[in-house]
């Protein structure tokens, strides 16, 4: 059972847990790297994902998705992660950054809209911030829509969208009121299907490959007063708050790296032998094991503590953005700590693409740059804790 009776683990939990794993390991272990190497979308296992349920973990069945909590959802994230993270990355942003944000803020009809057939898995969902000259700075954005009678026409360029190169819908932010600043942000609902909607060009990336990223571009894009998401300048506050409930899930998947990571190391370590012993009988190789070990527990602690506080959040309404922070933090940097000793116990073959190890190194690293940086959660727990914000 994961977990250590701390946490209100249920049979039901346990369930996710293991349907996720045996899913990963049967349909997921055997592609990964071929899907890492080609860097192609992995839609048949995404498909797959969204049948079992996985594309909407915490939305309500009568919205196309499992009715289930938040700690099953970080149960089901970790363990597709720990075998492969860009098949983590696209069930994440459809249900953190996707759903969870329509189904907070959205209209029944945005509801219906958007969210069944996204929490449904039949199709891909994405969220747009960042731009080229706006990442952590977010409040400060070029993008434009302009209100004309009963529709917005939308103008600019966003970059980093994840899923962007196969999402159907994208919560979108942009400027509404550039004066206002980050108060002059606003939310849309798009649809990429649309006329004034383009497909930029396609990132190339270090990790994650599998999980397609791209710019998008918005020329003169006709928006229906009715795919407006929350009022005119809330969208800054629905872009934190949303990204509070994405970083639970970026660092559920930040453990599951790491725990790849750590197992790999462990096994490496009992069994590769030099100078007349097994390494991990050297205490260069079996103190590393202890740091990993502790760091994993401590990291998978902070998130559990997390997914409990977003889900009490559901009833009390609080803010539960320094836990999220918190935990993203450790566990994305732990992520980083387990992959880089990893490679270092495996020698040359951990440097190979023959293992996964490499992979783990590779796809860590994004765990502290997305969905707001290691400084970023920095600056946002030092600023609740001093007061300041
Ligand atoms: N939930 C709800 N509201 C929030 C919030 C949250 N988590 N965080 C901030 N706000 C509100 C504040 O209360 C403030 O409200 P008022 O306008 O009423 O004063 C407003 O948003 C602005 O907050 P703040 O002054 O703290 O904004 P800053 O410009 O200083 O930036 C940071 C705040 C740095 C925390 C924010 O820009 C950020 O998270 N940047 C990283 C973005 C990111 O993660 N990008 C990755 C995109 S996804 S790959």
């Amino acid at each position: 059972m994961a977990g250590n009776g701390l946490f209100p683990f249920t049979d039901e939990h346990e369930s996710i847990r293991q349907a996720a794993r045996n899913f990963a390991q049967k349909e997921i272990a055997p592609v990964a790297a071929e899907f890492d190497e080609t860097g192609e979308f992995p839609s048949k296992t995404i498909k797959k994902m969204g049948e079992l349920g996985f594309m909407g973990i915490e939305v309500p069945e009568e919205y196309g998705g499992a009715g289930m909590d938040t700690l099953a959802y970080v149960l089901a994230l970790e363990e597709i992660c720990k075998v492969d993270a860009a098949h983590g990355t696209i069930m994440s942003v459809n249900n953190s950054l996707f759903c969870n944000g329509i189904m907070k803020f959205g209209t029944e009809a945005q509801k219906q809209k958007y969210v069944v057939p996204v929490a449904s898995g039949k199709a891909i969902g994405a969220y747009s911030l960042t731009e080229p000259m706006s990442g952590s700075d977010a409040g400060t954005m070029r993008s434009r829509a302009v209100r004309q009678g009963n529709e917005y026409i939308i103008n600019g360029r966003k970059s980093w969208v994840t899923s962007a190169p196969v999402a159907e819908y994208i919560v979108l932010f942009t400027m509404t009121d550039p004066e206002k600043k980050h108060r002059g942000i606003t939310a849309f609902l798009i649809n990429a299907s649309q006329p004034g909607f383009v497909r930029g060009k396609k990132e190339p990336k270090l990790g994650i490959r599998a999980s397609a990223t791209s710019e998008i571009l918005f020329e003169d894009y006709h928006c229906p007063l009715e795919d407006r998401l929350g009022e005119e300048g809330e969208g800054f506050k629905i872009a934190m708050a949303v990204l509070d409930a994405g970083r639970i899930g970026i660092a559920s998947q930040a453990l599951g790296i790491a725990e790849a990571a750590y197992e790999a190391s462990l096994a490496y370590a009992k069994e590769r032998e030099a100078f007349g012993a097994k390494i991990g009988e050297f205490q260069g190789i079996s103190f590393k094991i202890a740091d990993m070990k502790t760091r994993i527990e401590a990291a998978r602690l902070l998130v559990y503590n997390a997914a409990l506080a977003k889900e009490r959040a559901k009833k009390t309404g609080e803010r539960f953005t320094s836990e999220a922070a918190m935990a993203k933090l450790f566990a994305s940097e732990t992520a980083m700590f387990a992959a880089h000793t990893a490679v270092q116990i495996h020698g040359g073959i951990g440097y190979s693409k023959e293992l996964p190890v490499e992979r783990y190194f590779r796809d860590a690293k994004i765990t502290e740059i997305y969905e707001g940086t290691s400084e970023i959660q920095r600056m946002v727990i030092s600023r609740m804790e001093l007061g300041l914000r």
